[in-house]
């Protein structure tokens, strides 16, 4: 059975990115992944950083479409995708000629950035429902929004509604991630407060500081109220409103009461978080997906006994610094392997391993700079590492190569 993602999510959030990281990161993980781009706006002009299986801009680009029908950028990107649903073949027969190839073609699509494709618009709906029905593919969908926007009270309740939307709207298996998450440091900058014991464990606030009464009077601040388990956790949102002091107006604080209740009442939404070129991140969220999607109860083709054993070299560099095992302390499985093993400890219970909001916080927020240092030296170490081994391995071969050639 076919699995896949369906990228969606604003402009500039990160999904181009984070498919071109997914496709690389599974490669990493011996799990091959095709991006199949939906977005005419990634043509070859924008330099796309991934290479797409199938891409929308052979079936129609937005440039035609605009000098044709005389079309903004916006309209035009909406009638792409009302075409593709038009011509649904074109995407079904490629998915099948993926799959004619290897029958569990992974594939991660990237969906252009207009909101309202996701919150209301029928096409992508639809075209989700014929690649579910006439394709076979189990979609997860994963819906980025810009980590930055949980520094303002209002952008923050907007993208909580806007996520519940998506979720009602898009009907699948559903992951809201606070995306570019190791760039919030540098807008929250020295405003976040340090924590307070009362509230750090296992509470029901998510952790929330009380701000109301820190020293931050009426935290009138552009950095976060809260910790960020309590952005990602998206519970008890009225407490967002009793310490936002940026409301000027009662209508406007209103307003922002009833979304709350509303977000609230429905208990869906919640958030995971993204940093795309961090592997412990990008490994978390792959284990969210998979849970999500059903992925892990069925992996992909091949079974362990089947699987070719770890040559030496390959145990080598399992352990070196950075490497996936000596991060993660996750054996990356083999290509051709059942994948099964290694992802099947994420189906009961929690996701587990690194990567909880506190896990988020204390590297991306609190100690940033110690864990940036701290990476840069094992990086250095395993780059040093790699060196010297190549060296030796020169220095062997030409050893060998000159008792070889030495005369009698
Ligand atoms: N620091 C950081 N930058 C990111 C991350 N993801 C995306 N970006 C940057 O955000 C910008 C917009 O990303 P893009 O993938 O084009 O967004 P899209 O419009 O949603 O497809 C680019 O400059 C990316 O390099 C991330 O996880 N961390
Ligand atoms: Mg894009």
């Amino acid at each position: 059975m076919p699995f896949g993602q369906l990228v969606v999510g604003s402009p500039g959030a990160g999904k181009t990115t984070y498919c071109a990281g997914a496709k690389d990161f599974l490669a990493a993980l011996g799990r091959k992944a095709h991006v199949v781009n939906l977005d005419p706006a990634n043509d070859g002009a924008s330099r796309s950083p991934y290479t797409a299986s199938l891409d929308i801009n052979t079936l129609i680009r937005v440039q035609d479409v605009m000098e044709e029908l005389h079309l903004g950028p916006n309209g035009a990107l909406l009638y792409c995708i009302e075409y593709l649903e038009q011509n649904i073949h074109w995407l079904l027969d490629g998915l099948r000629a993926l799959l004619d190839h290897d029958r569990d073609a992974y594939v991660i699509f990237d969906i252009p950035g207009q909101v309202e494709l996701s919150t209301n618009h029928a096409s992508l709906r639809s075209i989700i429902q014929q690649v579910e029905s006439q394709a076979g593919y189990r979609l997860v969908a994963l819906h980025l929004v810009d980590a930055s926007h949980i520094t303002d009270v209002s952008r923050y309740i907007s993208l909580v509604l806007l996520s519940l939307r998506a979720m009602l709207a898009l009907e699948l298996p559903h992951i809201n991630v606070l995306s570019k998450i190791d760039l919030l440091g540098d807008v929250v900058g020295g405003a976040h407060v340090e924590d307070d014991d009362e509230d750090d464990d296992d509470d029901d606030d998510g952790g929330a500081h009380d701000l109301a009464s820190s020293s931050m009077p009426g935290a009138r601040d552009d950095g976060m109220l809260f910790n960020l388990s309590y952005y990602t956790h998206a519970q008890d949102l009225s407490r967002l409103l009793d310490v936002d002091a940026t409301s000027t107006s009662p209508r406007h604080t209103r307003l922002n009461e009833r979304i709350c209740e509303l977000v609230e009442d429905f208990g869906l939404v919640g958030f995971e978080t993204l940093a795309v070129e961090d592997k412990r991140s990008m490994l978390r969220l792959t284990r969210v997906v998979d849970k999500a999607g059903g992925y892990v109860f069925a992996g992909q083709g091949g079974s362990s006994s089947s699987a070719p054993q770890e040559t030496e070299q390959e145990r080598y560099e399992r352990f070196q610094p950075g490497s996936l095992y000596a991060t993660t302390g996750m054996v990356p499985p083999r290509a051709g392997a059942a994948t099964a093993a290694a992802l099947f400890g994420t189906a009961a219970g929690e996701v587990e391993g690194w990567g909880d909001a506190g896990d988020v916080q204390e590297r991306w927020l609190d100690n940033r700079d110690a864990w940036d240092e701290h990476e840069a030296k094992a990086s250095k170490a395993q780059a040093d590492e790699a060196l010297e081994r190549r060296v030796y391995a020169a220095a062997n071969k030409v050893i060998r190569e000159g008792v070889t050639a030495a005369p009698e």
